[in-house]
């Protein structure tokens, strides 16, 4: 049997936590012959919380589930991670930027040191909060033993709710949909493109935009049900995504440690090279292939003149969304 993956959970006790943990512990992220341990943290007021949350893991009786620590330490859940996933922070709401940003940065600051001194150095990080590319940013920032190619943001919930409106619009099964991208930041101002992305036809496949009848959908609707889905669920739950997020979370993972197939992409929240004019030294959201524990961002993909708008609009948020972070900082 392989030995165990230390598999850190932040904001353990929250929504989303509660969702994402039976999932490690079943083989959803790192699949169904790895064994985790699995370190959750919380802060103080939600320790009793985070107390239930394990008693339920114990009881849950998971096969690949070798131990369970539940904590408020920092240092105690870092000891030893292979692999962090950053679901705690301060919580969105209404009317909220920089005071978002200020308070979330002093704690990815500090979380982002404790995993720099006693996480493995080669852990991978995944960090879901919001702001979560900004928040991927300052963990970068202040965990310099840690590769700043393993430091990612969550943008696949958004990529999975692309191929969920095209499998809707086309009638076709969601699992045949490939090769959307979303770039930018996970906020309103994300920008969904299904200019490359193509479905499976029998042994072949084609592009979504020869299959859909109305070409200004992908313009129109497209976008703005992918933009605003977040806020549909919230009207109809009366709470955040939680599963959705926690399943999305899994795929990033997965998918960027075992690989995907040749010719395929998913979209992750990656530290900017430059690629396709954007200014490095971002996290922004690219369409990524992966093998083998390592991401690419895919090159050569065509840019027209309304994709390139929108990607310039989202990556002007994200340097002021920077700024904004960094003078918290100073
Ligand atoms: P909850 O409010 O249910 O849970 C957050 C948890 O974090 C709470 O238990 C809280 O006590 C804990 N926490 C707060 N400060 C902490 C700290 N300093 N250290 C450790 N834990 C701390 O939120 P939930 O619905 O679970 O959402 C979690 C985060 O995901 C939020 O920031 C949310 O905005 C973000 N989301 C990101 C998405 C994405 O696609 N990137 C989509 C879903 C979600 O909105």
């Amino acid at each position: 049997e392989k030995d165990p993956l230390i598999v850190l959970v932040t904001g353990a006790a929250g929504q989303i936590g509660y969702a994402l943990v039976p999932m490690i512990a079943e083989g959803a992220m790192l699949g169904p012959n790895q064994p985790v341990i699995l370190h959750l943290l919380d802060i103080e007021p939600a320790s009793e919380i985070l107390k239930g949350v394990k008693m339920e893991l114990m009881d849950g009786a998971f096969p690949l589930l070798k131990d369970v620590i539940a904590t408020t330490d920092v240092t105690e859940a870092c000891r030893g991670v292979d692999i962090a996933i950053m679901l705690g922070g301060f919580p969105r709401r209404k009317g909220d930027g920089k005071d978002l940003i200020f308070k979330n940065v002093g704690i990815y600051k500090a979380q982002a040191s404790a995993l720099d001194q006693y996480a493995d150095p080669n852990c991978k990080v995944l960090v879901v909060a919001n702001p979560a590319n900004t928040n991927a940013l300052i963990l970068k920032e202040y965990a310099p033993s840690i590769p700043e190619e393993n430091i990612t943001s969550l943008t696949r919930l958004d990529h999975n709710r692309a191929l969920s409106q095209i499998s809707e619009n086309l009638k076709v099964h969601v699992g045949d949909v490939r090769n959307a991208i979303i770039w930018g930041n996970h906020s309103s101002n994300l920008y969904p493109d299904a200019n490359h992305a193509t479905v499976d036809i029998g042994a072949g496949h084609k592009p979504v935009k020869e299959l859909i009848a109305d070409d200004q959908w992908l313009k129109t609707e497209f976008i703005t049900n992918v933009e605003q889905r977040g806020q549909a669920i919230i009207n109809a739950r009366r709470l955040s995504s939680a599963f959705s997020t926690a399943s999305a979370a899994c795929d990033h993972m997965r998918d960027w440690i075992l690989g995907i197939p040749k010719g395929t992409w998913v979209s992750m929240g990656v530290y900017s090279d430059g690629s396709y004019g954007i200014q490095p030294g971002l996290i922004y959201s690219f369409p990524v292939t992966c093998k083998k524990g390592e991401w690419s961002i895919v090159q050569g993909l065509k840019i027209d003149e309304f994709s390139r708008e929108k990607m310039d609009a989202v990556e002007r948020e994200l340097i002021e969304e920077k700024t904004m972070a960094y003078s918290c900082l100073h």
